[in-house]
C-alpha cells in the first residue's frame, strides 16, 4: 500500500513515516495541501493521511481538490483520514462533510495505527482487484468478442459523445460502411471457422488503416467498428469529402493486398469489400442526423454492390 503522508510539521512527518515503514508501506511526503494534491495526481496513493492546519493551503482544501480530481476518472475514491491533534465529535463530523473518510489523532497508540492501516491495506487490495475487473468488463462490453474492434454498442456511445461535444466542434464527421463481398460463398466454400478467421483479418487491416489514416492527419479519432455480420464502419470526425474518400479507397486496397483466397468471389479470386461513404457537417443537430449519415453511406454501399463489388461509392458515385 501507498502512503501519502500530508503534514507541516517535520516531527510528525518522521514519527509516522518511521512507523508506517515498519509496518511494510511505502510512505510520500508532502509539507502542505498544495504540494499533496500534486503529489497525489503523479504517484497515484492507495490512502491519504492528512493534517487539517497547514501552510498554504490547509487539509479540507487539499481534499476538496482531491475529489474534485477524482470525479474526472471513473470509480475514483481513496480513502482520506485526517490527522488530528484531538479526537472529538465534531471533528469527526468536520472531517466527514470535508470530504475525508475517517480521522485519527496524531498520537493515536502504535497498535491502534497498525490495525488502522491494516484495515485500509485490505480496501487498497480490494479497490485494485475491482479496479482490474471493471476495465475487463469495460473491455467485454465494448469490444466486438470476435474481432476486438469497437463493437456496436461502443460505436453507438462513441458517436454520442461526438453528438454531445459537437456544438464544439467544426468541420464534418465522415463515416465509411463496408461490407465483405460474397461472404456467404466464402462460409459456403471453406467452413465458418475459416469464416472467422477471415473476419479477425479483415478487421485487423480496417483498424490498421484507420490508425494510419489517423497519424497521417486524415482523420484524428477516427475509429473501425464491426457493425454487425460482415459489415464494418469506419467513423472518422473531421474527415471531409476528400479524406473519406481517400480513406475509403485505402480500406478497399488494404482487404485487397491481404489476399486471402476466396474461389467464388466472382473473377478476383480473393477476399474484396465493397464500401459506401458519407460525410456531414458538423455540428450535427441531433441522433435523426447521424442515422440520416448512415442511410446515406448504407445507400452508396448499395450502389457499390450494383457496379460490381470490389470498390468504394463516395459522395459522387464513382468506382475505384
Ligand atoms: P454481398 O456481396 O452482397 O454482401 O453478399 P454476402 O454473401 O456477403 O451477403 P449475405 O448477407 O448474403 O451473407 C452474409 C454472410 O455473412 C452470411 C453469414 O453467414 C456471414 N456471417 C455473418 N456473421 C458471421 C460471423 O460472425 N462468422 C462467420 N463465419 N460468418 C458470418
Ligand atoms: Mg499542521
Ligand atoms: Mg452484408
Ligand atoms: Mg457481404
Amino acid at each position: 500500500m501507498k502512503i501519502l503522508l500530508v503534514d507541516d510539521a517535520r516531527s510528525v512527518l518522521r514519527v509516522m513515516t518511521t512507523r508506517l515503514i515498519s509496518y511494510g508501506y511505502d510512505v510520500i511526503c508532502a509539507n502542505n495541501g498544495e504540494q499533496a494534491v500534486q503529489m497525489f495526481a503523479s504517484a497515484a496513493p492507495d490512502l491519504v493521511l492528512m493534517d487539517i492546519e497547514m501552510p498554504v493551503m490547509n487539509g479540507f482544501e487539499s481534499t476538496n481538490r482531491i475529489r474534485a480530481f477524482e470525479a474526472t476518472q471513473q470509480w475514483a475514491w481513496t480513502p482520506v483520514i485526517f490527522l488530528t491533534s484531538s479526537d472529538t465529535v465534531e471533528n469527526l463530523v468536520t472531517a466527514i462533510e470535508a470530504g475525508g473518510d475517517d480521522f485519527m489523532s496524531k498520537f493515536v497508540p502504535e497498535t491502534v495505527l497498525q490495525a488502522k492501516m491494516k484495515a485500509m491495506s485490505r480496501i487498497a487490495t480490494l479497490r485494485q482487484r475491482l479496479s482490474v475487473a471493471n476495465q475487463k468488463l469495460m473491455d467485454l462490453a465494448n469490444q466486438d468478442g470476435l474481432t476486438g474492434l469497437c463493437n456496436r454498442r461502443s460505436m453507438d456511445l462513441r458517436i454520442d459523445q461526438l453528438l454531445a461535444h459537437s456544438p464544439d466542434q467544426e468541420g464534418s464527421l465522415g463515416l465509411l460502411m463496408i461490407d465483405i463481398d460474397n461472404f456467404k460463398k466464402y462460409n459456403d466454400h471453406d467452413g465458418h471457422q475459416a469464416g472467422d478467421a477471415c473476419l479477425r483479418k479483415v478487421a485487423h487491416a480496417l483498424d490498421q488503416t484507420t490508425q494510419s489514416a489517423t497519424v497521417q492527419s486524415l482523420s484524428p479519432g477516427a475509429f473501425a467498428a464491426r457493425y454487425g455480420g460482415e459489415e464494418f464502419a469506419v467513423v472518422a470526425p473531421g474527415a471531409g469529402e476528400d479524406a473519406v474518400g481517400t480513406l475509403a479507397l485505402k480500406v478497399v486496397q488494404a482487404v485487397r493486398q491481404l489476399a486471402i483466397p476466396h474461389a467464388n468471389n466472382e473473377s478476383w479470386g480473393i477476399v474484396t469489400v465493397s464500401v459506401g461513404c458519407a460525410c456531414a457537417m458538423m455540428p450535427l443537430a441531433n441522433v435523426a442526423s447521424v442515422a440520416s449519415v448512415f442511410r446515406e453511406a448504407d445507400a452508396r454501399l448499395y450502389q457499390a454492390k450494383k457496379q460490381g463489388r470490389n470498390c468504394a461509392v463516395v459522395a459522387h458515385p464513382s468506382p475505384t
